[in-house]
């Protein structure tokens, strides 16, 4: 056995003994949450031991570390994760059992921990998997928000956000670390103080106001390696707990100030996705998390090195996307103002230290803070980040002579604004892409002019995923009939394996097995979504899914555009053949994005009517999962036929919900887009349905002022029929102003927008014509099964173990740690 703490009897004698200790009550007492709590506990005690293994092995062979500084981190639940990752799961199991609990009920307990919003948090959360797995040295830095993302109630068809209390009962496997603290100071004013003595200069900030930050450290586990790493989240907390006696007491109204300022900065996750709104709160979020976290990582790093020029040999911060990259001028001060180093030796540190990955080309994503706003906030970040400018500007001129132009382009301070954007790529060593289209339209379009200038800075790290949650935790069945055709599990650590099971596609048996676990899992499915949304859905009809979070570019509009268009047909000619299809929906909308919530309401109408159309036999089923989230994610994946990767070409820098679809056996359907290019290489353009423009034919086509979706309206009476349907009535009860602004927005140029952005009745027809090719594939029993089983057996490549190690070979070059495990 693995790990001698999970001798059944000592784990079950401690699983008593928690209820006993935490709740005075005995295991048949306790609630389902207090035995999760119990449960957690008694794991919790066995990774510790790992963790100070882990850490005790890290001060002897000091190797490098990599702060992945995020302020997402989309972790979803850790009970039954740690206990995969432990090689302890079905142990526990057992020992559960034998006490009469039942470990999924006791795992679905547990709330998610979704500090994220999606692809960015939870491509993070995979990333820290990888990284403990593989056995490399890494921190995760981020906020312990109190509200994660917010939940979502589907009331009348409209989305309502409730807020996440996630912590409420308490979080069994988080630690709080007090003796770590850090203050953060905010606003004030800079004093210019000369020493004649040394002739130096001194900045001291004066006035400012400052919280105390709080590590909580939780444990992440590698895969039975006995490697744990830690995610440290930071709370905040009034300076007036810290220092009490030194206090002015009599400054009542600065106390409750303190006490605000602390309260409101870890107080929520803002739910924008590829929105950037300015909230002066968010910059006091990102500050107050880097500042802490670089300010841990030196104090670290000065414990056991006396030369902080050799700080790059030891420490990477890799920037999870602009929202940390504040780090490079707080690294900057820690170095001028505290170190007292010279400018050209702290930024020498500083640019072989900071890294920074892209994940989006949206313009509407980009940080560009008010200088005004910025400067008040963190003057003397503003005033280093003043003089980085500075310095590239010159840079710039002799590159450059003569052409003031690329000085606009490409400075860090512009138009009252600080790009973060540019100032992380002036002050890391690295730029990457998360996909190779995307990394080459980063290179070609974005910041073509940073390409030019510093080429050997971009690079491509395409994204992966973590096989452990989304194969072996979330589809059981189909991890353990993968690991009896290997004949061995490494595929859990060693993805490329899967190509093993390629042969199977010429073995009716192993095929038809194949299709009975895609079938028990979306009975398994179907049975969440009975229970949760109260609709019935046949397991036997195409799961059609489409799940990531509700944006236009995404166009979940396009898929429920066709489904009104498949029940026009199915209507008009009920002779028709037809495959019984259910179309699944899951999706968040930011809570102030009215369109993406127009589009869930317009999903729900469509649902409302075409499931209760009896007169079509239930071939049409439409459900809009509420509250998608990582754990319910698990479930859903392992059901899905098809998955809808259907962006607006060039626009999804990647996707991971891809990769997890192919992992569990569902074609893709969709555009060239993101990782869908390199999905296709893998499993063969056969094994997928793509349609649609081409990156380049969408960006030649806005290069040129978009195109006229009119002419395919007047041209096309089915699309016209369709688009027609928002305004008549026909989904909303006879109310002809309900969906009016969609209408409007695929037919009117409007306030700056181009009619139709995102090309929805341009690749109609095509999407129409892509889904009808689903349609005759899956009729094909066993042709469907081959192209399903490939996608799993192709799938090799999407690994984040593979993703994590290209980071460490190009970017981060770690070292690999071995952790001999406390007996
Ligand atoms: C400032 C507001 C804001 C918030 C979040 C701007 C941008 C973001 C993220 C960068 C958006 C995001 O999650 N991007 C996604 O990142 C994934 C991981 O690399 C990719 O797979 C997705 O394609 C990309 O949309």
């Amino acid at each position: 056995m693995y790990n001698p703490r999970f001798d059944k009897k000592t784990f079950k004698k401690e699983v008593k003994n928690n209820v006993k200790s935490l709740y005075r009550k005995t295991v048949e007492e306790a609630t389902p949450q207090q035995l999760f709590q119990a449960v957690s506990f008694a794991v919790k005690e066995a990774i510790i031991d790992d963790w100070i293994a882990t850490q005790n092995q890290y001060k002897k062979d000091d190797p490098k570390i990599v702060y992945y500084m995020s302020m997402e981190f989309l972790m979803g639940r850790a009970l039954g994760n740690n206990l995969i990752n432990m090689t302890a799961y079905k142990e526990v199991q057992e020992a559960l059992d034998e006490m009469g609990i039942d470990l999924n009920a006791i795992e679905d307990e547990e709330p998610d921990a979704a500090l994220g919003n999606g692809g960015l948090g939870r491509l993070a959360a995979c990333f820290l998997d990888s990284l403990a797995s593989l056995g490399y040295a890494a921190y995760g830095c981020g906020i312990r928000y109190k509200y994660g993302m917010f939940k979502q109630k589907i009331e009348d068809g409209y989305q309502v956000e409730t807020p996440d209390n996630w912590l409420k009962d308490g979080n069994p496997f988080e630690l709080r670390r007090e003796e770590y603290a850090k203050e953060v100071r905010f606003g004030g004013n800079i004093r210019v103080e000369y020493d004649v003595t040394t002739g130096k200069t001194h900045f001291v900030q004066e006035n400012y106001e400052s919280v105390m930050a709080i590590p909580y450290d939780m444990p992440i586990v590698g895969y039975g390696n006995h490697v744990v790493n830690t995610l440290r989240i930071w709370d905040a907390k009034a300076i007036v707990d810290f220092q009490l006696e030194s206090f002015d007491r009599g400054d009542y109204h600065k106390a409750v100030e303190q006490e605000n300022l602390a309260k409101t900065i870890v107080e929520v996750l803002y739910p924008n996705d590829n929105h950037y709104a300015g909230k002066e709160l968010r910059l006091k979020q990102q500050y107050f998390f880097v500042s802490a976290s670089i300010q841990a990582a030196v104090a670290k790093y000065k414990k056991t090195h006396s030369d902080l020029h050799k700080l790059p040999e030891k420490v990477t911060f890799q920037m999870n996307d602009t929202h940390p990259t504040v780090a490079v001028a707080e690294l900057m001060r820690i170095l001028l103002d505290e170190e007292n180093m010279e400018w050209d030796e702290a930024w020498e540190i500083t640019t072989k230290t900071c890294a920074y990955t892209n994940h989006t080309i949206m313009s509407e994503a980009l940080e560009k803070w008010p200088i005004d706003l910025f400067s008040r906030l963190l003057p003397r970040v503003y005033q280093i980040i003043q003089e980085i400018d500075r310095r590239f500007v010159i840079k710039i001129r002799e590159m450059y002579p003569g052409n003031e132009e690329k000085v606009r382009k490409m400075a860090i301070l512009y138009n009252n604004q600080v790009r973060m954007a540019h100032l992380a790529i002036v002050g890391g060593f690295s730029v990457n892409g998360v996909a190779r289209l995307h990394t080459e339209i980063l290179k070609q379009q974005e910041l073509r002019d940073f390409y030019e200038m510093m080429p050997s800075k971009f690079n491509n790290k395409t994204n992966g995923i973590t096989q452990r949650r989304f194969l072996k935790h979330g589809n059981p069945l189909l991890a353990d009939w993968v690991t009896e055709k290997l004949g061995t599990e490494d595929w859990v650590t060693n993805l490329s394996l899967m190509e093993g099971l390629k042969p199977l596609a010429e073995d009716t048996k192993a095929l038809a097995e194949f299709m009975d676990i895609k079938y028990k899992n979306k009975e398994r499915l179907a049975k969440y979504i009975l229970e949760h949304n109260g609709v019935s859905v046949d397991p036997r009809s195409i799961f059609d899914v489409q799940v990531k979070r509700l944006h236009e570019y995404k166009r979940q509009l396009l898929n429920i555009l066709h489904v009104m268009y498949l029940y026009n047909q199915i209507k008009e000619h009920p002779e028709m053949s037809f495959y019984p299809r259910t179309f699944i929906f899951g999706a968040k909308a930011s809570a102030g994005y009215i369109r993406a919530k127009e589009i869930i309401k317009l999903i729900n109408s469509v649902a409302d009517v075409v499931n209760n159309d009896r007169s079509i036999n239930g071939k049409l089923k439409v459900v809009f999962i509420e509250d998608y989230r990582v754990s319910n994610a698990e479930i859903i994946f392992a059901a899905a036929d098809v998955s809808e990767q259907i962006s607006t070409a060039s626009k999804e820098a990647s996707g991971t919900g891809n990769m997890k679809f192919m992992l569990n056996g569902a074609p893709t359907l969709g555009t060239m887009d993101g990782a869908n290019v390199e999905i296709v290489e893998e499993v063969g353009i056969e094994n997928a349905f793509i349609f649609g423009l081409s990156s380049d034919e969408v960006i030649n086509y806005e290069n040129n002022g978009g195109y006229n979706p009119v002419e395919i309206y007047n041209n096309d009476p089915d699309i016209h029929r369709v688009v027609d349907q928002l305004i008549d009535g026909t989904y909303s009860n006879g109310d002809t102003e309900m969906y009016r602004d969609l209408y409007n927005s695929l037919l009117k140029a409007q306030g700056g927008a181009r009619a139709d952005m995102y090309f929805i009745l341009k690749d109609f027809r095509a999407y129409a014509d892509a889904q009808k090719r689903v349609e005759e594939a899956y009729k094909d029993t066993e042709g469907w099964a081959k192209k399903a089983l490939l996608n799993t057996a192709c799938c090799g490549k999407f690994t984040s173990d593979r993703t994590i190690q290209e980071y460490v070979d190009d970017i981060w070059h770690l070292d690999k740690v071995k952790v001999e495990p406390i007996i």
